[in-house]
């Protein structure tokens, strides 16, 4: 039985921040965690007490530890309660990180080519957000061939990819990479009826 209560500093659009919440949930441990929204404007400055990066998600634990990465975060709390997401052997661990670090890349270019769009449109640059485009459709089209790596088991990799749909989703609808990748699309509406993709899916 676990006793502790967390902290934990997110957004509800963060991608990041989703990865942790899918887990949380999935691990029964979302009512041991406080989730303090942060305006990224205006953060509240103890989140730069705990994390000097000042970056969310960030978690901290009951004894003031602090875990500053999304993929930690779900580490640490997959430590926490049985059954384990992450497979309990060093081969398919490194598989699943490395499922992990191709979908986090696919967010990490979406958040940066959403960023390019806040800026003042005569700031903007074309190329660049063209560059992220076809980076970000190039890799769904990879990784809808490597489906089957990914698997239909909830696992960080499913979690991280999952995140990373919901957000190119939310920012960009107007890519349709449901109508060009149906199987891609169908892979993650098989996991859109659970529980904790269903309370964390993304709103504008
Ligand atoms: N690699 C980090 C990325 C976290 C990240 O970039 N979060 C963004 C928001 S989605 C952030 O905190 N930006 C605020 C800032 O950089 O000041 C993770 O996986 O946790």
């Amino acid at each position: 039985m676990y006793y502790i209560i967390m902290k934990l500093y997110m957004m509800r659009r963060s991608p990041y921040a989703r990865k942790v919440l899918i887990t949380a949930i999935e691990k029964g441990l979302l009512n041991k965690i406080t989730c303090i929204q942060v305006d990224l404007r205006n953060k509240p400055p103890e989140l730069q007490q705990f994390n000097p990066l000042g970056k969310i998600p960030t978690l901290v634990t009951e004894t003031g530890g602090c875990y500053y990465e999304s993929s930690i975060i779900c580490d640490y709390l997959d430590s926490l309660t049985e059954p384990k997401l992450m497979p309990l052997d060093n081969d398919s661990q490194l598989k699943i990180r490395n499922l992990c670090g191709l979908s986090d890349g696919i967010t990490n270019l979406a958040v940066d080519h959403f960023k390019e769009t806040l800026r003042p449109e005569q700031k903007q640059s074309n190329g660049l957000k063209k560059k992220f485009q076809t980076t970000i459709e190039a890799s769904l089209i990879h990784i809808n061939k490597m489906l089957p790596e990914f698997g239909t088991e909830l696992s960080p990799a499913t979690i991280a990819l999952i995140s990373a749909l919901g957000y190119v989703s939310l920012r960009f609808p107007e890519w349709k990479w449901r109508e060009t990748l149906p199987e891609l699309s169908n892979w993650d509406l098989e996991f859109s009826t659970r529980e904790s993709v269903k309370q964390t899916s993304p709103v504008d």
